[in-house]
């Protein structure tokens, strides 16, 4: 199948240059100098670095970054309604253990629509979101524009026999769907190759791409493209020869899930077409040349996920490192690091970085100090195969760093 989005890669402005950024957390070439090529970029689960993830919240701040796209998961709740969610159970990202109490890891489809409405989708990730409600698959049409479309990743279809037929009928007899097929702003994903396959047999006409955890090898990508117009993989693995598999194959190259300014440039270093971010309003204005984090005073600088030994032990274990590189001293009390998962560690009262003053912000227990706060917990908060961290200091976020 030939690829019809070719989009939108000419919608730069000419002559735009990106800033020069060091490189961190992953070891890349030196940043090319960019002209007018700027990667398809996607706002992941909406924008669930800045908002709930797969809430109605998230899809709007993913078209308020004016991306090519915002990202959503599709799952049948147990009396077939389409609804938006990406884990597998309710348990990490709404109130069900409130609401309903001893079912928080039952599978999310054994919720009927009217169960699932009852849930807050909004409060696990800040008080200003209380209230979010899980979206009907149709939430994310009426949010979307000929600007900003709609990945519809089709989630543990397993779990949601049908789901398939399900979402091609709404995209062709839904008109709000409908005009956006149109526009070519939907795309269809899943990493279950026999559900992208059914897929493709009931509705060829809608884009489609494969996801997968690692690029296998070039004969399996060739089959692919009998069915896929597109492959999204992780940026963290991917290889020079991926790349090279993939295009070779006649296919559009996206990865995920890219957060840091570093990460968007070491993958359209490697030549990828298309980007998923959890941010995608800073990372808009990164590809535009823009400042990510206007009035930040606070920087991540490293982040230390998987230390010798245990991860989580008094004194030593995992942290991140904060500095402040403004020329103020900024108080850091309260200020919030959040993780890809949405896993938090915070700061303490009374911590006040001078210019230049470093501060390790641990996962477990320790004796504080000037240079050190311990949130005393027992559990890794940083996942060790890579992971992003965000720092907000109040409703201001401040960086993204990933490794
Ligand atoms: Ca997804
Ligand atoms: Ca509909
Ligand atoms: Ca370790
Ligand atoms: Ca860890």
């Amino acid at each position: 199948m030939a690829y019809r989005l070719t989009k939108t890669l000419v919608t730069a402005v000419a002559g735009l240059t990106l800033a020069t950024i060091a490189p961190a957390g992953v070891a890349h070439a030196a940043p090319a100098e960019r002209t007018n090529e700027v990667p398809v970029l996607i706002g992941h689960r909406g924008a669930s670095g800045t908002a709930p993830e797969n809430t109605v919240a998230a899809f709007k701040d993913g078209r308020a970054s004016g991306a090519d796209f915002f990202e959503i998961d599709v799952q049948l709740s147990s009396d077939g309604v389409p609804f938006l969610f990406h884990d597998d159970t309710p348990a990490r990202t709404t109130d069900v253990e409130e609401v309903f109490p001893g079912r928080a890891n039952n599978p999310v489809t054994s919720f009927t629509w009217a169960e699932l409405q009852q849930l807050d989708a909004g409060s696990y990730f800040s008080d200003k979101y209380v209230g979010e409600r899980i979206p009907h698959l149709d939430d994310a049409a009426q949010v979307a524009t000929t600007q900003t479309g709609v990945y519809i990743e089709i989630k543990s279809p397993v779990y949601s026999p049908g789901i398939e037929q399900v979402v091609a009928d709404e995209l062709r007899n839904d008109p709000t769907w409908s005009r956006l097929v149109a526009a070519e702003k939907i795309q269809v994903l899943s990493f279950d190759e026999a559900s992208n396959r059914r897929f493709a047999a009931i509705a060829p006409e809608i884009e489609l791409q494969q996801l997968t955890g690692v690029v296998p090898t070039r004969a399996v990508v060739e089959s692919w493209a009998t069915f896929a117009d597109s492959v999204g993989t992780d940026y963290r693995v991917l290889t020079p020869q991926n790349v090279a598999d993939v295009k070779g194959a006649g296919l559009i190259l996206g990865v995920y899930t890219v957060n840091s300014p570093e990460a968007v440039q070491y993958s359209l270093d490697l030549g990828v077409d298309a980007v998923t971010t959890d941010f995608p309003i800073e990372n808009q204005r990164f590809l535009q040349g823009q400042p990510m984090f206007p009035g930040a005073g606070v920087e991540v600088t490293s982040s230390v996920n998987n230390p010798a030994g245990d991860d989580v032990q008094p004194e030593n274990g995992e942290y991140v490192l904060l500095r402040n590189t403004s020329a103020a001293s900024v108080d850091v009390s309260g200020a919030i690091i959040r993780d890809a998962a949405s896993s938090i560690l915070t700061v303490g009262d009374g911590y006040v970085l001078a210019p230049g003053a470093e501060l390790r912000v641990y996962t477990g227990p320790g004796t504080n100090s000037a240079q050190a706060y311990y949130n005393g917990g027992s559990v890794s908060v940083l996942n060790n195969g890579g992971d992003s961290v965000a720092l907000w200091i109040g409703t201001r976020l401040q960086d993204v760093f990933a490794n």
